[in-house]
């Protein structure tokens, strides 16, 4: 069933050329999209180079006046439309999302795809008030400040959450009246290109999205360096932002950056303590591929003994496997090079002195890039295991004293993403939140999120905020016009 450029991927046909100006467009060379379900091939991808980077901001640029000038209605009528769109194919996109990320399918099914529909239609339902504001000085001068669309925009997206953080940038940019090339990662491109052909059912015109597949050191730095890109909206690692954020500021494009973390949950000894323990085993979510995880528990003293073997109880009895059996607790890493670092993270952390109380090892049995969910204790704060974001299913447990030695543990990292706290002292929530180094702050709960709310990270977490006006903010030049009294 797998033609040159289509692949038959859980029984979905998808094209896997790229989407350059409403047209398919393959490329001289294809590079093979691995399933980490079990290693097996899926498809051949086409390899974008810089000539196929080119090729889609032109394209961009010459569908942006079009876009930009369509009356909000009708661009908020097609953002609907490619919301019932995502909607009408959630199984299909769940399943192919499955088989290329290894996320698990009853999460695509329950969590994500609605999601993914949602950050169309609330864009779609806002547009109407979104980015208008008049007001007169005491003189009487008008002031009419418009959000204008920015021009062509480049997003470059990971694997983690391929779909769900590709259309949580295109939505806005799209609202804004922005054409867009996506760039999605290397080791889940399949989403997105599912995704053009629904964008495309629902109208919106050719070139206003424009999906380039390949390896970020080729297609993604040929786009990011392009001086006819308005804006950079990049969610990924550090090291890669550093080389997007130097190529960027050779044409001043400005850029946000949704970075790693290396967030905290702080458990105080007058928790809920069957509560904290819930929240510590949701970190192993998608196998700790996810840049809010709570990855370092901190302890008060006087209940360590107590969490710790709840926890341990708990974690154990997580079902590792196969990401589309919806029994499924924890599925696969992204690629063996992923296994290998995680793998390596946790030989390190033990060679210098850190005890697994749960895993640390790989789950070899089950045929693909499985690591078992662990614990680790015994850590120094100054250690790279607590210092440095290890994207899997690897937590490690420090104890704390009092609230001042909490926050130091807490804030004691180049990250600030986020941070969780569980305590039943409303006012101790309250001046630990204020002195915690985050973007977002949960208090006994953890990834309850609102499109109204912004979302980003202080520190090596990242630059600026997304989500709702933050986001829609971002991918809009802003215009001030000033008219006197009688002119
Ligand atoms: O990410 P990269 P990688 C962290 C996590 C993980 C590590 C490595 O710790 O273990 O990063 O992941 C594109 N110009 N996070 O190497 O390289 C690339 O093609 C333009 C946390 O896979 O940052 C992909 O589309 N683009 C994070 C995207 O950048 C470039 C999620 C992300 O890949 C490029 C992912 C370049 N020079 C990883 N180089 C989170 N915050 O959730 C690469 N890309």
């Amino acid at each position: 069933m797998t033609s040159e450029h289509t692949a038959a991927v859980a029984g979905v046909a998808v094209d896997t050329r790229h989407w350059i100006g409403g047209a398919r467009v393959g490329s001289p060379t294809t590079f093979t999209d691995v399933s980490p379900v079990d290693g097996r091939g899926l498809a051949g991808v086409a390899r974008g180079s810089s000539f196929e980077a080119g090729a889609a901001v032109a394209a961009a640029k010459a569908a942006f006046p079009g876009w930009a000038a369509t009356p909000r209605a009708e661009r908020a009528r097609i953002l609907h439309a490619i919301a019932d769109g995502v909607q009408k194919r959630s199984e299909e996109l769940a399943q192919v999302e499955t088989l290329d990320n290894g996320a698990l399918i009853r999460s695509h099914r329950r969590g994500v795809m609605p999601r993914v529909a949602h950050n169309f239609r609330f864009f779609a339902d806002r547009l109407p008030t979104l980015g208008l504001d008049d007001f007169a000085t005491p003189a009487g001068a008008v002031n009419h400040v418009s959000w204008d669309p920015a021009g062509p925009c480049v997003l470059i997206t990971p694997w983690n959450a391929p779909l769900m953080l590709a259309t949580w940038k295109l939505a806005p940019a799209l609202a804004a009246g922005n054409s867009v090339i996506l760039k999605p990662a290397e080791w889940s491109p399949l989403t997105a290109s599912l995704l053009a052909d629904i964008a495309a059912d629902a109208g919106l015109p050719p070139g206003v999205l424009n999906v380039v597949q390949g390896y970020g050191a080729e297609a993604g730095a040929a786009l990011v360096s392009h001086p006819d890109v308005r804006r950079i909206g990049f969610t990924g690692s550090v090291p890669t932002a550093r080389r997007i954020a130097a190529s960027a500021a050779e044409h001043l494009t400005p850029l946000s950056l949704e970075l790693g973390g290396k967030s905290p949950l702080l458990v105080f000894a007058d928790a809920d303590l069957d509560l904290a323990v819930d929240l510590a085993v949701e970190q192993y979510d998608n196998a700790g591929q996810v840049c809010l995880a709570a990855t370092r528990l901190l302890v008060e003293e006087s209940v360590t003994t107590e969490f710790t073997s709840r926890f341990v109880a708990k974690a154990a009895r997580l079902r590792q496997g196969d990401p589309r059996d919806e029994a499924t607790d924890i599925g696969p890493l992204i690629h063996p090079a992923q296994l290998e670092k995680v793998d390596g993270f946790v030989r390190r952390a033990i060679a210098s002195g850190a005890q697994a109380l749960l895993g640390g090892t790989p789950n070899d049995g089950l045929g693909g890039t499985y690591y078992r969910p662990t614990l680790l204790v015994e850590v120094a704060q100054d250690s790279e295991i607590v210092q440095e974001e290890v994207f899997g299913p690897v937590l490690t447990l420090q104890t704390f004293a009092d609230e001042d030695e909490a926050l130091e543990l807490a804030n004691g990292t180049r990250f600030g993403l986020a941070a969780t706290v569980v305590t039943s002292d409303a006012e101790r929530a309250r001046r630990v939140t204020e002195r915690l180094v985050a973007g977002t702050v949960w208090v006994n709960c953890f990834f309850v999120r609102d499109l109204r709310a912004p979302f980003g990270g202080s520190r090596a977490s990242g630059i600026g905020r997304e989500g709702g006006t933050w986001s829609f903010d971002f991918f809009c030049d802003v215009k001030n016009t000033v008219t006197t009294p009688g002119s």
